[in-house]
């Protein structure tokens, strides 16, 4: 089979075997397993060295560039997190354009290019992922890659008016006219993307390919994970209290503000539950660098203090709150003794947490997934109860609807949740995009 030549921002570290921490890896891990492949981006690493650092454990070599400082704050803070992020979920008026920001950006896509062409052979596959790379193949075919090149966009795409607000959209989209095929998590970002394609003249095939877990392996890392000391002595301190449990990097897209405040109407509105539940989020800081996640995370903290402050019992805290990171281990254990998961991002391309979630709990006595309509999540997972992330008093109703639910409807619910992702298969994601990208036409190099 040939080499599958992997391109994203950041490569999580090489390990031949063993879980991978991050939605991409861990849901890349299964189609690199048998293959051979070479994995190309960011080291994470801020320096002057130029060239890429090579490394190979068995069938997998990994080439890690390191960004200069100023290519990091232009390209990296700048065009990536203060503006493409904020645009593709929908919050333009997040967004903060700066010219030299898109030409570092462009800069270090080209760069990328450059320094990934001399590792290419001339069969190889090529996948890109996500939009810091959205001109990289337009870059590699200017150099003369003639590879099969897919890209996966794993964060929403908006309708075609919200885009064109980005200065130069129509540069861009008409870059993507130089990849094979790309993915999406949903058929809207598939259809938002054609249209903004189209009214380009680009006529590159979009599909939809949502990322999915390896649901089976999940569940038993996770029924292990619950044996463990850490797990059990966390379940002890509940006290027998149902446990609403949430976890995503902290960020703005991830509705915690809307989350927190529809905990506290929980509270107020149903007071029957005071005491006898409690909700631990966790939000590990993520782009600390940036003023908008500086600023929410201070909102956070406030908020957490208030509600605390008026709900809590001498005995009972409400609201358990930790901005440092779970280790993967213990992570699935809290997903599988968790009761309620709140899931409630206002915008989110899919969302692993979720189905994470489902995965890790016990098949007999299954807890309640609490989704938001507006992650890419909630086309599949037909089982949760959806909310509007936005209305705190829906997440309050939809809390008070999970904590009565009687058991023959949560393992109905769960069922129907947990046999679809089982059904996927392990690589069902990577395995279905890569062979459609096979099967598609050499539009780009004849
Ligand atoms: C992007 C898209 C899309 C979170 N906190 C901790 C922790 N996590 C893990 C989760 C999950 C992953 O990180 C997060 O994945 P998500 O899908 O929920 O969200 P993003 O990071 O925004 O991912 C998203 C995804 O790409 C894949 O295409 O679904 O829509 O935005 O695996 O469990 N893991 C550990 N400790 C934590 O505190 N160990």
């Amino acid at each position: 089979m040939a080499r599958l030549v992997i391109v994203s921002n950041r490569v999580s570290p090489l390990r031949e075997s063993g879980p991978m921490a991050g939605g991409l890896t861990v849901a890349l891990q299964e189609a690199v397993k048998r293959r051979e492949m070479l994995w190309f981006g960011w080291s994470g690493e801020t320096s002057e060295r130029r060239e890429p650092r090579i490394s190979t454990v068995g069938n997998r070599t990994q080439a890690l560039i390191d960004l200069t400082s100023q290519e990091h704050r232009l390209y990296y803070t700048g065009f990536c997190n203060n503006l493409l992020w904020p645009l593709l979920h929908y919050r333009f008026g997040l967004a903060q354009f700066r010219r030299a920001e898109e030409e570092g950006w462009r800069a270090v896509n080209r760069r990328f290019a450059e320094q990934l062409l001399p590792l290419l052979r001339e069969d190889d596959t090529i996948w890109i992922h996500d939009f810091h790379l959205f001109p990289l193949a337009a870059y590699l075919r200017e150099l003369g890659a003639r590879q099969r090149i897919g890209f996966y966009l794993h964060v929403p795409f908006p309708p075609p008016a919200v885009f064109a607000a980005l200065p130069r959209a129509a540069a861009l989209l008409r870059d993507l006219g130089a990849i094979d095929l790309i993915g999406t998590q949903t058929a809207d970002d598939a259809e938002h993307l054609s249209d903004a394609l189209r009214q380009e003249g680009v006529n590159t095939p979009v599909g939809v390919f949502p990322v999915g877990i390896n649901a089976e392996a999940f569940a038993r890392a996770a029924a292990t994970a619950a044996l463990r000391k850490d797990t059990q002595r966390f379940a002890e301190s509940l006290g027998g209290r149902k446990l609403i449990f949430g976890v995503d990097r902290m960020d703005y897209s991830k509705g915690l503000p809307q989350r927190v405040l529809g905990y506290a109407d929980l509270l107020k509105r149903y007071p029957q539950h005071r005491g006898k539940v409690t909700f631990l989020q966790a939000a590990p800081i993520s782009r600390g660098e940036v003023t908008q996640y500086r600023l929410l995370r201070r909102e956070m903290d406030e908020l957490v203090g208030r509600i605390n402050g008026e709900y809590a019992e001498v005995d009972w805290v409400p609201l358990r709150w930790t901005t440092r990171p779970i280790p993967r281990r213990t992570l699935g254990g809290y997903l599988r003794v968790a009761d309620i998961a709140l899931v409630t991002p206002l915008r989110d391309g899919m969302n692993l947490v979720a189905k994470e979630f489902v995965a890790a709990q016990p098949p007999e006595d299954p807890g309640v997934l609490i989704l938001s309509h507006f992650a890419g999540a909630a086309r599949e997972m037909e089982g949760a109860v959806k909310v509007n992330p936005n209305d705190p008093d829906e997440i309050a109703e939809a809390l008070d609807i999970a904590i009565n639910m009687p058991l023959a409807e949560r393992r109905e619910r769960w069922r129907l949740d947990y046999d679809r992702l089982a059904a996927a298969g392990p690589s069902g994601w990577s395995r279905s995009f890569l062979a459609e990208l096979n099967r598609a036409e050499f539009s780009t190099t004849g």
